[in-house]
Formats: structure tokens, sequence, C-alpha cells
């Protein structure tokens, strides 16, 4: 359903089979070099999700093609059957008109933040604005539940809508809402489906970067 102009949640949109096949991945991904990391903020704070990027790597707040504050290590691609992955979920989200959405150019899906949270991890309200490119951005959430908080583009405070993300789930952020606000303020440990084999919650979210 539409959260807000733009944003689509579509429950379940991933089946078992392809969760199974996606956190297969994410588990050699996670694999060093260029593994997943712990993100530390200028302020000196790290990040409670850990982060592993594909085809750029993000740090705050920028991209680059190198761990730049890792390993140094060059990024893993970004595999063309994942680019083609967000292309299918926007084209699925997006499939009947939707007030206010622009689809813009994701035909070209070249950067993948694969995002893991513990029962404990949270991440505080935030825009994604380090990308040049006003495509839509693409989730998909595998392992925990989660509370999203989807806010607004205005302030990072109310008002704003929670929406409990499960594994299979789709949302993918376009048009108005591509610069909103946003955040996990909670993971609901314990509720992977127990088939996965999972401790936490995978987020992976597929974007075009507009750099060269
Ligand atoms: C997550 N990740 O569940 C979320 C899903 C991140 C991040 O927030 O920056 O890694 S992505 C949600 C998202 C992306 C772009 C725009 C908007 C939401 N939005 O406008 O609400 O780990
Ligand atoms: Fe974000």
């Amino acid at each position: 359903g539409e959260v807000a102009p733009g944003a689509v949640h579509v429950p379940g949109w991933l089946g078992i089979d392809r969760q199974r096949e996606l956190l297969a991945a994410c588990r050699e991904w996670a694999r060093p070099p260029a593994g997943l990391r712990t993100v530390h903020l200028p302020g000196g704070g790290t990040m409670t999700a850990r982060q592993v990027c594909l085809g750029r790597h993000w740090y705050p707040y920028g991209y680059a093609r190198t761990v730049v504050d890792g390993d140094g290590a060059p990024v893993k691609p970004m595999p063309g059957w994942l680019a083609e992955l967000g292309r299918a979920a926007v084209r699925d989200a997006y499939g009947e008109a939707v007030a206010g959405a622009d689809a813009g150019d994701s035909s070209a899906f070249d950067i993948a933040l694969v995002n893991y949270y513990d029962a404990d991890a949270r991440m505080g309200m935030h825009r994604d604005s380090d990308e040049k490119s006003g495509a839509p951005v693409v989730s998909l959430s595998i392992g925990d539940a989660c509370v999203f908080r989807f806010g607004n583009t205005e302030t990072r405070s109310r008002p704003y809508t929670d929406v409990e993300l499960r594994s299979g789930d789709l949302m993918v952020f376009g048009g108005p809402s591509r610069l909103a606000y946003h955040g996990v303020p909670r993971i609901h440990a314990g509720t992977a489906p127990s088939e996965l084999g999972l401790t936490g919650r995978l987020n992976i979210t597929l974007r075009v970067s507009g750099l060269d």
C-alpha cells in the first residue's frame, strides 16, 4: 500500500526461496576483504547497524570505490541480477499509477547497501541525500521484523508514520518521498522465519548513484 506519495509498501514481495538466496549472497558479501564493517560517524560515535556495500562504498557522507574508512580494499561489484531485481521491484510497486510518484531513471541501479541489525541496533532519523540521482530507492527486508519510521521532508520529528516491516517486504521510496526523513527505532528480536536460520535483520537498499 501507499504509505505516502511515492512511498509504497509491498508486504511479502520476496518469497522464502528468494529470501534464502539473498541471505546466502549477503553472507558472501559480508566476508573480507571489503566485508561487513562498523560505520564510524564524524562526531566520534558509531552506527549500531553494521554495513557492507556493493558498487560504491558509502561513508559519512559520500561514496568511494574503495573502503576508505576500513581495510582499503576495492568495493565488491554490484551484480547484474541484483540491479535487475531492483527494476522489477520498482515496476511492481509502481505498477498501478501512484499519485505523485515519478519512477525516475531506475534503469541503472549501481549501488547496494546492506545493513545488518542485531536485536539492539537502531537507525536514527536521517535523509539519504548522497546520491546524485532522483531515482527511487528500493528497500528489501529479511529476518527479524522492525519498526520503520517514515517521517516528512521538513524535520526529523513528527509527523511520522510507523510501519512494521517483516521478512520479505519491499518498500520503494520515490518522487516526493525520496528525501523524507526516516529511521529504524526498534527491532522485534526473534521474529525471523525459522527456516532462514538468521538472528537479526538484514536490509538491502538498491540505489542509483548518479556518479560516473
Ligand atoms: C533500513 N536503511 O531499513 C533502511 C531502509 C539507510 C536506511 O535508511 O540509509 O541505509 S532504506 C529507507 C529509505 C531510503 C531512502 C529514502 C527513504 C527511506 N525515505 O525517503 O523514507 O536499513
Ligand atoms: Fe536511509
